[in-house]
């Protein structure tokens, strides 16, 4: 057998008892199982008798509490071990009392910790938990802000290359001047997560998404809202896909003849990615990746602006990372000065 990426040797499975088997993978999937398999490997890894197994999923970890057993008083831990676990009530009550020391300078590195030894011991999901109550107070959550806003500078730091504006750089910059009170629809579908992270709102019901799959939700929305809330900022973000579906001809139309001035942003990645990445999920190694057709490209000219002008807006193409703040602002004024307002921007293509 050719072709052949990883073959495992002498690997100890479930439910076999203590025969020792090889494991042969090909294109992330395992295509023969079986002793002394007689197959040539790019990769070979000697289990040596170990245990093989699917990776595991851990649904239940305190991610707030790891590694405070030396915090904990020895009375707790004994309390935890009495036979029949009598004392069980006491000892969760003893091991309670951690709680008041919570601080999320160290719970960062702990959790940090706890998460690379899990995935070193093949935890590859896991469902965390950080304490909310009056002990805890909200220091779990804290910590877990912290690294959710340095993660996303992070993200955010390279602004990308020409035609290809970095999602998360060109969203921070839109956080930047908008106002707790706007709304945001987000339908940015493979990009959602980027506004999601890079934009967080203190404000309730100030991001919107859909609760259905159906796309081309977002410009109806958004003019709907404003007709609601004139006084608020709506901005529409929406993939290249979706805005096509949202009719944007009748959105533009409906802006200008009832006055509803509303910013809208395109983030053209040159066509469906979720269909792209869809594929690529059930079919990894299939014909669309090696003819690396995913019928998803949408036509590759267009210019989104010129449907927001046929009906007044302010329309401004963006591909340069170096132009993003100042466009953004442009549109911005435009749209807080009554004229709806398109952002057609050329990101990182699928
Ligand atoms: C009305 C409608 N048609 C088709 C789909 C199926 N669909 C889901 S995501 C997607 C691609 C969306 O493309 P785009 O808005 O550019 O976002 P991207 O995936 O590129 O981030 C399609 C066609 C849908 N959800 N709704
Ligand atoms: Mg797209």
């Amino acid at each position: 057998m050719t072709g052949i990426d990883i073959c495992v040797r002498n690997a100890r499975l479930r439910r076999r008892g203590d025969a020792l088997v090889d494991v042969a993978i090909a294109g992330g999937r395992i295509v023969a199982l079986g002793p002394a398999l007689d197959v040539t490997a790019r990769e070979e890894i000697d289990a040596d008798g170990n245990l093989v197994t699917e990776s595991y999923v851990n649904p239940h970890l305190h991610l707030c509490k790891v590694w405070t057993l030396p915090m904990m008083a020895e009375e707790a831990l004994k309390s935890y071990r009495a036979p029949g676990m009598a004392h069980t009530a006491s000892a969760i009550d003893l091991a309670s009392k951690v709680k008041a020391s919570y601080d999320a300078s160290w719970i960062i590195p702990n959790a940090r910790r706890a998460v690379a030894l899990a995935a070193l011991y093949g935890s590859t999901h896991i469902r965390a938990f950080a304490d909310v109550d009056a002990k805890a107070r909200l220091e779990g959550i804290k910590a877990a802000r912290e690294e959710r806003i340095a993660r996303a500078a992070k993200l955010a730091t390279d602004k990308g290359r020409p035609g290809a504006i970095n999602p998360h750089y060109l969203m921070a910059e839109l956080g930047k001047v908008l106002d707790d009170e706007d709304i945001i629809f987000n339908e940015g579908v493979t990009n959602a997560g980027a506004v999601l992270l890079q934009i967080p709102r203190r404000v309730p019901n100030t991001t919107m998404r859909s609760g259905g799959g159906g796309l081309g939700w977002s410009g109806g929305m958004a003019l709907g809202a404003k007709l609601a809330a004139p006084d608020r900022l709506m901005v529409q973000i929406s993939g290249d896909g979706g805005f096509y579906f949202g009719n944007p001809s009748s959105v533009f139309a409906v802006a200008q003849q009832y006055k509803l001035p509303i910013f809208s942003i395109v983030m053209d990645n040159s066509g469906w990615n979720a269909v792209k990445q869809s594929t690529l999920r059930v079919f990894p190694e299939g014909e669309a990746k090696s003819a690396n057709e995913f019928e998803a490209e949408l036509a590759p000219k267009v210019h989104f602006t010129k449907v927001g002008e046929a009906f007044g807006a302010y329309a401004e193409e963006v591909g340069d990372p170096a132009d993003v703040t100042a466009a953004i602002a442009r549109c911005v004024k435009e749209v807080r000065g009554g004229r709806a307002a398109l952002l057609h921007a050329r990101v990182t293509r699928m």
